[in-house]
């Protein structure tokens, strides 16, 4: 079975070098002519003779083995106020450069029930800390927040990771109620706050935040998304009177707001260009984000997965303005027009076309949204693709599209738990706590493996903000999820036989991270992937800024090209699998 729009010489050529790696294998020196063989991902095997599928990764818990020891501090009260449901995000990153992901959480802070005038979210207890975790490279992880000064302050949400400054060490951006916070990476274990020099505090609500570089100067410029117009002072009563009946505020109780873009200028200060970028021109509800070029024209777009409004997509037009297309592409609704609870959110290429797709979380009973990407427009394939059926009676948070198997399709991991802890009493049918659902791509068809992937996917917890990364360099990506007011969850991927590529971009000319560079590999058996470096997505979170890609049964990778947002194109022939593989850009390209 041959895949791929390869010319038959090429087919030919590519056989022969799957021949040779078949030969490495057990059935050296069996076959003499390619028309008695059939191949199987880079097997090739008499035709007729069909090879067991591959185990699938069974999934672990580790998060008490490996010392990370977080709960999330949400601060519930009985005014049910809005942010105390809503938080918070998590992020893999490597700040310490020394190869192991490092893990950091976002926390709450204290609120006063009822919340007195005049006063905010008070973090000053140790509780209610954001905590960075280093990975010990044993298995282990070491709580590093005082050496590294990121406690923070006030009511934090999100985090987004980049080095802003390229020097070489990932910076962090956390988002919050109120005050938005930027810490440069000093290299020595600590951060400083910038803030107020950077000019990125923001104000209002914000949530979801992304380092992108949209005019491709390399520099790396932050968009940050805003929930609502909502403050302490605006105390609704939503829900029933009788005990335990008062309930979160639907988001129409609130009024839209527009989200932030600032402009990096270099030397540690941005410029806050949402209104001359057009983006403050289309306010909404904002939670997740993600960047991805969906009309493939160069240029990196943002869109940003709305709470019960339209959802949006941001395209870059590439003269510094943005226009909003999220109607006219076919992304804002689903198939019968109406608007979800969009939360979490991933915008990349699922079906190894070229396209990036876009994948949008809601509430119970509404569906998550899957658009398939036609070559610059959006199709809504949730029925078809099986993600409807498999989610119509959940509600989901962090998520991502991960090859967890390294077959070569990228499936999807989605934190879940209702937006109500106490749904129950008016939909009996649904649950607060859930379990992850973990959808494995089958082409085009997702199927629901969560129960035959080890008891770690059958917890039911209170999901909110997930990050994806390999926190042991084995190439099968592992999971960490920050709960609502409960303990963080570490989902170790056991893994399989299947093979792996890791790419780590080092951008010189382009910004040091290569966020934005665009990646096409070829595995010797003609399949194509696609892949964009970026560290958003998720909900309110940010994941290791390596890519990975999974290669099934081939131990080669026949082409790898990185278009670097630069414009400069790198391109690399047969390289072995099983390695993370770094790519600098060159001034010489080979
Ligand atoms: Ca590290
Ligand atoms: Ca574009
Ligand atoms: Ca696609
Ligand atoms: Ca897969």
């Amino acid at each position: 079975m041959l895949v791929g729009n390869y010319p038959t010489q090429r087919i030919r050529s590519v056989v022969r070098r799957g021949l040779v790696t078949a030969l490495e294998m057990k059935i050296q020196g069996r076959f003499r002519s390619l028309e008695t063989m059939a191949i199987f991902g880079c097997y090739v095997l008499p035709a007729g003779i069909l090879i067991a599928a591959t185990q699938l990764p069974i999934w672990e818990d580790v998060s008490v083995r490996a010392g990370l020891n977080f709960r999330n501090e949400a601060s519930h009260t009985s005014r049910k106020y809005l942010p105390e449901t809503m938080g918070g995000g998590v992020a893999m990153l490597d700040y310490d450069g020394d190869g192991n992901v490092d893990i950091f959480l976002v926390n709450g802070a204290k609120i006063l029930d009822p919340m007195p005038k005049g006063h905010a979210p008070d973090k000053s207890d140790p509780r209610f800390w954001n905590r960075l975790f280093r990975n010990n490279g044993n298995g282990t992880f070491t709580d590093v927040t005082q050496q590294a000064g990121l406690k923070g302050n006030g009511y934090s949400m999100g985090v987004a990771v980049a080095d802003f400054d390229n020097d070489g060490l990932p910076d962090l951006y956390v988002t919050g109620v109120g005050q938005n916070t930027l810490y440069r990476n000093n290299g020595n274990g600590s951060f400083t706050d910038v803030t107020s020099t950077a000019g990125v505090a923001g104000a209002g609500w914000s949530t979801g935040a992304l380092f992108i570089d949209y005019d491709r100067d390399g520099l790396l410029d932050l968009f940050v998304s805003r929930y609502m117009t909502w403050s302490f002072a605006q105390d609704l009563f939503c829900g029933t009177i009788k005990p335990g009946g008062r309930a979160y505020c639907h988001p129409d109780q609130f009024q839209p707001i527009s989200h932030l873009l600032f402009h990096n200028e270099g030397h540690g200060r941005f410029h806050d260009v949402s209104k001359e970028s057009g983006i403050a021109d289309f306010p909404g509800k904002g939670l997740g984000v993600a960047m991805n070029d969906y009309d493939r024209d160069g240029w990196p777009d943002i869109i940003v997965a709305n709470d019960s409004v339209p959802e949006q997509l941001f395209h870059n037009l590439q003269n510094g303005h943005f226009e909003e297309v999220g109607i006219s592409s076919g992304m804002a609704y689903d198939e019968d027009g109406n608007s979800f609870a969009g939360m979490g959110v991933d915008f990349a290429d699922y079906d190894n076309d070229g396209w990036p797709d876009i994948f949008i979380d809601s509430l119970a009973k509404q569906k998550y949204a899957l658009f398939h990407n036609r070559g610059g427009t959006f199709e809504y394939v949730s029925a078809p693709a099986g993600i409807a059926v498999n989610s119509v009676a959940h509600s989901g948070w962090g998520a991502k599209f991960i090859d967890y198997d390294n077959d070569g399709l990228r499936d999807l991991f989605i934190g879940q738990s209702h937006v109500m802890d106490n749904i129950q009493l008016s939909q009996p049918d649904l649950r607060y706590l859930e379990p992850p659902l973990l959808l494995r791509n089958l082409t085009n068809r997702f199927l629901d493996v969560s129960s035959i992937s080890g008891t770690a996917l059958r917890q039911a917890i209170a999901a909110r903000g997930v990050a994806f990364g390999d926190i042991n360099n084995d190439g099968f990506v592992d999971v960490v999820i920050n709960t609502n007011d409960g303990p963080a969850v570490l989902l170790k991927n056991g893994g399989s036989t299947n093979h792996w590529f890791v790419v780590n971009t080092i951008g010189t000319k382009s910004n040091r991270d290569g966020i934005g560079a665009q990646l096409y590999l070829v595995t010797q058996d003609g399949k194509q992937q696609y892949a964009i470096v970026s560290t958003a997505s998720s909900y309110l979170s940010a994941s290791d800024k390596r890519v990975y890609f999974g290669l099934g049964s081939c131990s080669t990778v026949q082409l790898l090209e990185v278009r670097w947002p630069s414009g400069l194109l790198q391109s690399f022939h047969e390289l072995h699998s099983d390695r993370i593989f770094t790519v600098r850009e060159s001034d010489n390209p080979h």
